[in-house]
């Protein structure tokens, strides 16, 4: 069966594909429009799917995501059903905890749910009257000169359809991209990381949270880390990262147990030993991909957003509000542009490919720093050294993960800044360094202190100073 999406009146369609985060909120921005939209999602409705599986269950909604659903009237809605987290928690290997605050008491990011907000936006969209939802539709292949689509449904049926503009919202793996493959200069590159992560939830204890609510608890670990979001009905989602390697190591309920003593004791009986064996196997770890490539379209027919243009890992909290923050990028395009397809497709793969592969890179470069050498003293150093440097020179120096979490600023541009600030704080730092060693010469030679003490202390000195130095 062949049908044609555009109605009579010749208003445009735009085929939204993919009915996760990103392709949800783009069909209420497209029909916001007044476009005629429709979206074919692979899977069932979730609002009807009793179990849903697939990936985190919680996510770190910021400004950028904020201002997204601003912009569909949906953030008040959102917001409220999120809960703030106006810190980190970095837990130490001895059991310490240490909150180190995100920035001014309005500076919070928010644990929100996956599939509820999914569900949300999916209803959202269901209320213009100009758009229309195809779940059960799983696009197989599309023909990029005709823009003709194809989907299949479950039961093995196929259908056919056009429209004006087909949106390619369909995630890390995405179908739409697979023709853009086959285009001349087309980059793409894809990379997975060693690391796998795995889900572990910590229920309440006497009907509270097990942990302090309002913040993101950390476990630092070097190679190994775990991360905790709250939820609405008082658990803990803690994200377990670790090289699959590792994690084929641990085959039975006592090496998880072992494990855990020995990288993450506090935890053990908040998780619950038991809870902590049974989650451990129930899934297998999940692989993260970064995904990157240019152009973002194809002539005046097909735009990718999303996880589909740009798979970041996850660890600067910014796949969901990139993605979210594509559909204002785009939808300001769209103004500026008369909502011409051949004008606008072009200047928006101009525009957001430098920050979205600025984000990518970001993402990938703390993936790598992490991993490398922090543990909890190095990671509550560092953010204090950052917050203090901003409370000093509020202006001059702010931290990169305030401008990319609590700004609009553009990714490329925070980038941008970040390194021009590290030549300040190290010109300041060589500045201080020469009049420490002239002041301290003076002091020396006026007073020659225990030589023994003295060389001790300026060792620790020189460590912090190399520490501030790859700030
Ligand atoms: P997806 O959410 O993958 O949605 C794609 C949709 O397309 C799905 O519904 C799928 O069923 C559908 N689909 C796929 N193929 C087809 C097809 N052929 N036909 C039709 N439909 C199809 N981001 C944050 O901002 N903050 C965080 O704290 C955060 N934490 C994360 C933690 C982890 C462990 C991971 C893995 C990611 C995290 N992210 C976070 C990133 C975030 O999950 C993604 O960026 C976001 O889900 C992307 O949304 P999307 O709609 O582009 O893609
Ligand atoms: C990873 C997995 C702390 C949810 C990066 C911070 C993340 C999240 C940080 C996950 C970290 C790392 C930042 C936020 C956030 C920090 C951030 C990471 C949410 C630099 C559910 N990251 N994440 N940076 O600053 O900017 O607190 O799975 F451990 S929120 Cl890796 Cl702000």
């Amino acid at each position: 069966m062949e049908r044609s999406a555009s109605r009579q009146s010749r208003k445009k369609v735009v085929a939204v594909v993919g009915g996760g985060l990103v392709g949800a909120l783009n069909a209420c921005f497209f029909a916001k429009r007044g476009l005629d939209v429709e979206l074919f999602e692979s899977r069932e409705d979730i609002r009807r799917a009793k179990i849903v599986k697939g990936r985190s269950i919680n996510l770190a909604l910021s400004h950028r995501g904020r201002q997204a659903l601003k912009h569909v009237g949906l953030e008040e809605k959102i917001v409220a059903q999120g809960i703030p987290m106006h810190a980190r928690m970095i837990h130490s290997l001895d059991g310490k905890q240490s909150p180190i605050p995100y920035g001014r008491k309005g500076q919070y990011i928010l644990s929100v749910d996956r599939a509820n907000l999914n569900k949300e936006l999916l209803t959202a969209a269901e209320t213009y009257p100009n758009t229309k939802m195809n779940f059960d539709h799983k696009l197989q292949d599309w023909n990029a000169e005709t823009g003709l689509m194809t989907f299949v449904r479950l039961d093995g049926s196929k259908e056919q359809v056009k429209a004006d503009l087909i949106v390619g919202c369909d995630g890390a793996f995405s179908a739409v991209r697979k023709q853009f493959l086959r285009l001349s200069r087309f980059d793409y590159s894809q990379t997975y990381i060693p690391h796998g992560y795995m889900e572990l939830t910590m229920p309440p204890i006497n009907g509270e949270f097990a942990m302090k609510p309002n913040y993101l608890h950390i476990w630092p670990r070097n190679t190994f880390m775990m991360i905790a979001l709250p939820n609405l009905d008082k658990t803990f989602t803690c994200t377990l990262f670790m090289p699959f390697e590792d994690f084929e190591k641990i085959t039975t309920g006592d090496e998880v147990i072992e494990f855990f003593q020995k990288y993450f004791p506090d935890t053990i009986p908040l998780i619950g030993a038991d809870t902590l064996q049974r989650d451990y196997f129930r899934l297998p770890a999940q692989a993260m991909v970064s995904v990157k490539c240019n152009p973002y379209h194809i002539g005046d027919t097909c735009v990718l957003m999303g996880d589909a243009a740009h798979a970041v890992v996850p660890f600067y909290g910014q796949g969901m509000n990139a993605g979210f923050e594509d559909c204002i990028v785009f939808d300001e395009i769209m103004d500026q542009f008369n909502e011409d397809f051949s004008a606008v497709l072009p200047e928006y793969t101009r525009v957001r490919v430098p920050d979205d592969h600025a984000i990518a890179d970001l993402a990938m470069y703390n993936y790598i720093e992490m991993r490398a050498h922090v543990n909890s003293k190095w990671f509550i150093f560092r953010k204090y050294v950052d917050n203090i440097l901003h409370f000093f020179m509020p202006k001059t120096i702010i931290p990169l993960y305030t401008m990319v979490t609590f700004t609009r600023t553009r990714y490329h541009e925070a980038v941008k800044r970040w390194h021009w600030q590290n030549k300040v704080i190290n010109r300041g730092l060589l500045l201080s360094a020469v009049g420490a060693v002239l002041g301290g010469s003076y002091l020396l030679i006026k007073n020659p202190p225990d030589s023994n003490k003295l060389i001790v202390s300026a060792e620790k000195m020189w460590d912090r100073l190399v520490a501030l130095r790859t700030l």
